[in-house]
């Protein structure tokens, strides 16, 4: 049997850690052979939350999950850990200044920086997932030299996830079926979802993307828009932002990355280089 990897979810009491703890307990980040010890951190305000959490995991009785850290210590969170997914960070509240935001997050990725860089096991894989992701995982690489750049990366996976989503359902194919979508940009209104190179595979054989559509317009047009507005769309729908989906890609995210990818598909993430 392999060894339990531990992977730590920052921010773990919040909606999208709710989501995403039970998908690494169940193996869909990691696989279905490789057991798990969950590191959950969250502030002090949210440690009743955490430890609800916590008693959640333990009654779905997960055969994979092998240890529960849960915890307000970010020493303790980082301990030993193989993947770190970054959730955990201050949003933007009314009234409140990007810049603002900007700053409360520096000190806490500093922090957790520092964390990471003296105590997680070497080779730690970072996901960061916390807006603005970009920025939060260059501050990361700053305080955290000794982890590999390339082991630092942020989720642009939702955005190909969803831009994959919206050609299936255009073409009423099943979205297993489009393969080589690319989004170039930060995770932002200002990314660019490219389908320039996307193949799709009907009961015809394989085609681009842009010849099965024919329709250049709404491709150029509707389709980017609509992806890049898919956040606000949930969030007028759901009256919360998106939460399982982005556990879903964050999932997809670190399992491609770990396990590797099927020779002929592409995949998006976005590291701390593609800025906008
Ligand atoms: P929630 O507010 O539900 O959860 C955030 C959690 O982080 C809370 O439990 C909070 O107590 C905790 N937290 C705050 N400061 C912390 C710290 N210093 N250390 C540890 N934990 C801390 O937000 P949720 O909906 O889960 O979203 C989390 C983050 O994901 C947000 O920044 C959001 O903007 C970002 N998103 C990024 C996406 C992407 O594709 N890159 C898409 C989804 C999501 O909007």
């Amino acid at each position: 049997a392999k060894n339990p990897l531990r992977v730590l979810v920052t921010g773990a009491a919040g909606q999208i850690g709710y989501a995403l703890v039970p998908m690494i307990a169940r193996g869909i980040m990691l696989g279905p052979d490789q057991p798990v010890i969950l590191h959950m951190l969250d502030i002090e305000p949210a440690a009743e939350a955490l430890n609800g959490v916590k008693m959640e995991l333990i009654d779905a009785a997960f055969p994979l999950l092998k240890g529960i850290v849960a915890t307000t210590d970010v020493v303790e969170a980082c301990k030993d850990v193989n993947i770190a997914v970054m959730v955990g960070g201050f949003p933007r509240k009314e009234g409140m200044e990007r810049k603002d935001v900007m700053s409360k997050n520096v000190s806490i990725y500093k922090a957790q920086a520092s964390a990471l860089e003296k105590h997680a096991a070497p080779n730690c894989k970072v996901l960061v997932v916390a807006n603005p992701a970009n920025t939060n995982a260059l501050i990361l690489k700053e305080f955290a030299p000794s982890i590999p750049a390339k082991n630092i990366t942020c989720l642009t996976r939702l955005d190909h996830n969803r831009a994959m989503g919206q050609i299936s359902e255009r073409l009423k194919v099943h979205v297993s079926d489009v393969k080589n979508v690319i989004i170039w940009g930060n995770h932002s209104s200002t990314q660019y979802p490219d389908v320039n190179h996307a193949t799709v595979t009907t009961s015809k054989g394989e085609k681009p993307v842009r010849e099965a559509v024919a329709d250049d317009n709404w491709l150029n047009t509707e389709f980017i828009t609509t992806v890049q507005q898919r956040g606000a769309a949930i969030i007028k729908a759901r009256k919360l932002s998106s939460a399982l989906s982005a556990a879903s890609s964050a999932c997809d995210h670190i399992r491609d990355w770990v396990l590797g990818t099927p020779k002929v598909e592409g995949t998006s993430s976005a590291s701390k280089f593609s800025s906008s």
